[in-house]
């Protein structure tokens, strides 16, 4: 009983940001993210009768503690969900997403380890389903089943049963591009899981977030479709910016931005002022994504490396959604 599955990061242009029931990961509002190509998990699930509990690698390395944990409970609702509770798996994932890089591998992560368990048990399920799971081990990677544009509805069930990604436009309706700047001190001091749940529960200005989402996540649809690039990155940056805001109406008040991380932002201003299509998104971490259109690739490159404390500079297409191997 055994499978292989290749799942790719994505970045929200839509942030998930809050959650309406932790256990089960339902989120407060809908999200919209754009799935990469370059940067993906590959993960093997091998369940035998034999063992008496999981183990887990990660790049050949045996991992414990509470990266084990995650996985292991994360297991458990799949074979509870396939009514072979004291079955367990070897799982060795292979991750294609270097910090270096700048994105979080989790979303991959959870993705691929979905489903490679669900296939490795033969399930027959569909991507909703598989969407559905996914989101219970984290929100963010139920929207890397599909490639190109995908949405996460958020659902109003309080069993999670209406609260799944759905493909918007598959990776080959519009060749947008992605630089991910990556900065020298990205030291993270507030998971995005504690981060989201303080604003959620503290910040004045959360209900001014989540009276924006709605026409956000409605216009950048709409561009999406007609690819208004100006469009679609204006509402991105525009909503990344409500999303960060809600961070300093918290108690106490965090941000994730650091100087270096201004410093990106205003460049991407520049560039913009030069003429020059460019918009920035960040996620709760201190690096910054920013969209571009093909044809500006080799410019947008050359202007961001040479910005002060910048360390990396990693360039994406839209990628593909899940696959087995
Ligand atoms: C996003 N982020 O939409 C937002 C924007 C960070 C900022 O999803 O607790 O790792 O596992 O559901 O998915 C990061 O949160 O959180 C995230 P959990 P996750 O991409």
């Amino acid at each position: 009983m055994k499978a292989t599955a290749k799942a790719h990061t994505n970045i929200a242009l839509i942030k998930y940001w809050g959650k309406r029931n932790e256990k089960l990961i339902l989120p407060t509002n809908s999200s919209l993210s754009l799935t990469l190509d370059g940067f993906y998990t590959e993960t093997t699930v091998n369940f035998n009768e034999e063992l008496t509990e999981d183990t887990f690698s990660l790049n050949g390395t045996t991992i414990t503690g509470n990266q084990y944990d995650r996985v292991s409970k994360f297991l458990q609702l799949i074979r509870d969900h396939a009514g072979i509770p004291n079955v367990y798996a070897d799982v060795h994932s292979i991750n294609h997403v270097p910090t270096a890089a700048g994105f979080a591998s989790s979303a991959s992560g959870f993705a691929a380890l979905a489903g490679a368990a669900t296939k490795a048990l033969n399930l027959d399920i569909s991507d909703e389903e598989l969407s559905k799971i996914t989101r219970q081990g984290s929100g963010s990677a139920c929207r890397s089943i599909y490639g190109g544009f995908a949405e996460w509805q958020m659902g109003e069930k309080e069993d999670g049963s209406d609260s799944f990604a759905v493909p918007i436009v598959p990776p080959d309706h519009w060749d947008v591009r992605m630089a991910a700047v990556v900065l020298s001190d990205t030291m993270k001091d507030i998971s995005s899981r504690v981060g989201m749940k303080r604003t959620v529960d503290t910040s004045v200005f959360y209900e001014g977030w989540l009276s924006a989402v709605p026409h956000d996540l409605a216009e950048i649809k709409q561009g999406i479709i007609v690819k208004d690039f100006e469009k679609v990155g204006a509402i991105a940056e525009s909503n990344c910016l409500k999303m960060h805001a809600t961070t300093l109406g918290a108690d106490p008040p965090f941000t994730y931005w650091l100087d270096k991380t201004m410093r990106v932002m205003q460049k991407v201003r520049e560039i913009r002022a030069m003429g020059i299509p460019a918009y920035f998104t960040i996620d709760a971490g201190p690096n910054v994504k920013v969209l571009y259109l093909p044809e500006y690739e080799s410019k947008i490159e050359q202007i961001l490396r040479e910005i002060p404390g910048v360390s990396n500079v990693t360039l994406s297409k839209p990628g593909q959604g899940i696959s087995y191997l």
